[in-house]
């Protein structure tokens, strides 16, 4: 086997195995001080990790079999024609995000398709417990707009949101790999009267509370129940729909389940889900690996809880195959989940 390059030097202490990466570190420090206020996994890291996302599953091989323009994946279109994607109705909202991130890309020279990568990668290692994504830099930066219609909507059947995530490649096993990325997450816009509303109680850690507790019986709405919103179990946790679906439905239930106090195989399988979305529409061999320049995220040991008051009486599982683990209940009275605010 071929041994390891010598690491090349980069300056202010910092090495990398390909001198072409060390470009990169300009744009951490720039992004971790004025972008995510200080390395932070709050409400910007948040956005940098829905974004990648959104640009990458603007693809389609059942557009492209057709003949028509399926979409570039993770090619950067979303801040390349903002104006065009953010106006689809499943990127509601996304305009601000799009404004707060273009003047970063353009400010380095770096291709779009790299920038939201690169920012969720780096977003991601800002969480407790986070993922250390691979990063492959060098995508062109020639997208054009994806065609509408591509990105899933929280009001979406389990049905049509297996279909269209099939149809970029990724089986129900996978989809509930990505959504570990629902644990460091809030909603604004679904509804913006409980702007910041968090998925599980520990939105800042990349832990697997998201997953316990979006099996719990929903008791209440956080919201106005609109729009795909479900009722969730904790007061000031919001619940989307396409979650309850999902987790519920025969083809991801048992998978979803047994993350549950799983933390390491939580990170394992979204690192690997990651990789795939990050170079969807990309030639892979044509990118150079810059992974080395994304930071280790603090390492954390989880024990997954119940929350107060709630036991397994409150579960709702929908996998018969092992049962739900056996889990704790945090002690205290039944408080509320904070919103996180900007
Ligand atoms: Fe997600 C958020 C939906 C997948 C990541 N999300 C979110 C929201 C919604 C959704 C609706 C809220 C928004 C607002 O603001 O309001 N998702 C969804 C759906 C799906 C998803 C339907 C399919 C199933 N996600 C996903 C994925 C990812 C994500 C795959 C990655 C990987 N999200 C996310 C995040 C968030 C969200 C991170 C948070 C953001 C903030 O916080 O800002
Ligand atoms: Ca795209
Ligand atoms: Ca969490």
């Amino acid at each position: 086997f071929a041994a390891p390059s010598p690491l090349v030097s980069c300056g202010g202490g910092r090495s990398v195995q390909n001198a072409a990466c060390c470009a990169w570190f300009p744009v951490l420090d720039d992004i971790q001080a004025n972008l995510f206020s200080g390395a932070q996994c709050m409400e910007e890291a948040h956005e940098a990790i829905r974004l990648t996302f959104h640009d990458a599953i603007g693809f389609s091989m059942a557009l492209t079999q057709e003949g028509k323009f399926g979409g570039g994946g993770a090619d950067g279109s979303i801040l390349a024609f903002s104006d065009i994607e953010t106006s689809f109705a499943a990127n509601f909202g996304l305009d601000f995000t799009t404004e707060a991130f273009i003047p970063f890309a353009v400010a380095h020279q770096v291709s779009f398709g790299d920038f939201v990568q690169f920012a969720g990668a780096v977003g991601a290692s800002n969480c407790l417990g986070g993922p250390r994504l691979q990063f492959l830099a060098g995508r062109p930066n020639n997208s054009q707009p994806s065609p509408d219609g591509l990105v899933p909507e929280p009001t979406d059947s389990a049905d049509k949101i297996f279909a269209r995530m099939q149809d970029a490649g990724f089986s129900p096993t996978e989809l509930v790999h990505l959504l570990s990325a629902h644990s460091v997450a809030a909603q604004y816009e679904v509804d913006t009267d409980v702007a910041g509303s968090p998925f599980d109680s520990t939105p800042s850690s990349f832990d697997t509370q998201f997953f316990v507790e979006s099996l719990l019986k929903g008791t209440a709405f956080v919201g106005n129940g609109q729009g795909g919103e479900s009722m969730s179990p904790i007061p000031g946790e919001f619940r989307l729909s396409s979650d309850l679906v999902i987790s519920r439905d025969q083809r991801a239930a048992c998978e979803w389940q047994s993350l549950v106090n799983d933390h390491q195989t939580m990170v394992n399988n979204f690192e690997a889900a990651m990789m795939k979305m990050a170079t969807l529409g990309q030639t892979v061999s044509e990118l150079v690996d810059c992974s080395d320049v994304i930071p280790v995220p603090a390492s954390a040991k989880f024990t997954a809880t119940f929350p107060p008051s709630k036991s397994i009486n409150d579960v709702d599982s929908a996998c018969s195959s092992f049962p739900f683990p056996s889990l704790g209940t945090q002690p205290g009275p039944v408080t509320s989940v904070l919103p996180i605010t900007a």
